[in-house]
């Protein structure tokens, strides 16, 4: 659940960018820390691996006024994508309301993706959340580049069956679909928000 903080107006989502290692995740934080408006934002920070690669999360703080009243502050998080930093994925997903998957569309990662989306899976039901329930946008990232999957195939894949999430193509490398897809994420983490809130929970 966001943090309400009623006497400053102010209610607080977690975003989580998840994905297979390299699919793109640090590049969407980057464009948008570049593109958003200073007063919109705070600093980026990344721990990042000597070969440039995460290894704890990148953070990024943003803020809008979405709610009549209350000022949204967004804090934006990417995970480590290689297998073998499991635990910390685990610790950066908890508390999460809403999470962008990005896939990398390059035919030769489809198996990475998979893996990489049951590794959400599995991670969420064990912090009590389940991937139905959770507001989730897909990206489909590098589509600038040649031997991509068609998005049919990878709807096949990744988007199968029951759950239905909204799908971006992007290639973040040139700024597309960035923004976009974070304006879907924003737009279902506050309308969870105010559904829970309705419900009365
Ligand atoms: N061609 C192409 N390269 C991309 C795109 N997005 C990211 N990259 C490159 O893929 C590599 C991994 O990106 P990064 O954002 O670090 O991936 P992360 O491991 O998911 O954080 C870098 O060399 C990026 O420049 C894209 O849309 N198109
Ligand atoms: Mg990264």
């Amino acid at each position: 659940m966001p943090q309400v903080n009623y006497a400053k107006k102010e209610i607080q989502f977690k975003i989580v960018y998840y994905g297979p290692g390299m699919c793109g995740k640090t590049t969407n934080l980057q464009v948008i820390h570049e593109k958003v408006p200073a007063k919109a934002k705070g600093k980026m920070a990344s721990l990042a691996t000597s070969q440039d690669r995460t290894l704890f999360f990148d953070f990024l703080p943003l803020k809008a006024e979405a709610i009549e009243g209350y000022v949204c502050k967004f804090q934006m998080y990417t995970v480590p994508g290689q297998v073998k930093y499991n635990s910390t994925r685990k610790l950066v997903l908890r508390s999460c309301d809403g999470v962008v998957f990005v896939a990398d569309s390059q035919l030769s990662k489809m198996q990475e993706n998979k893996e990489s989306l049951l590794n959400l899976e599995e991670n969420l039901q064990a912090q009590g959340d389940t991937l139905a329930k959770m507001p989730l946008v897909f990206q489909y990232n590098k589509k600038d580049l040649p031997q991509i999957a068609p998005n049919q195939y990878m709807d096949f894949l990744l988007n199968n069956g029951s759950v239905k999430v909204p799908i971006i193509e992007a290639s973040a490398i040139k700024g597309d679909g960035v923004l976009d897809t974070l304006n879907a994420i924003a737009k279902l983490v506050i309308q969870d928000f105010v559904a829970k809130k309705n419900q009365g929970n």
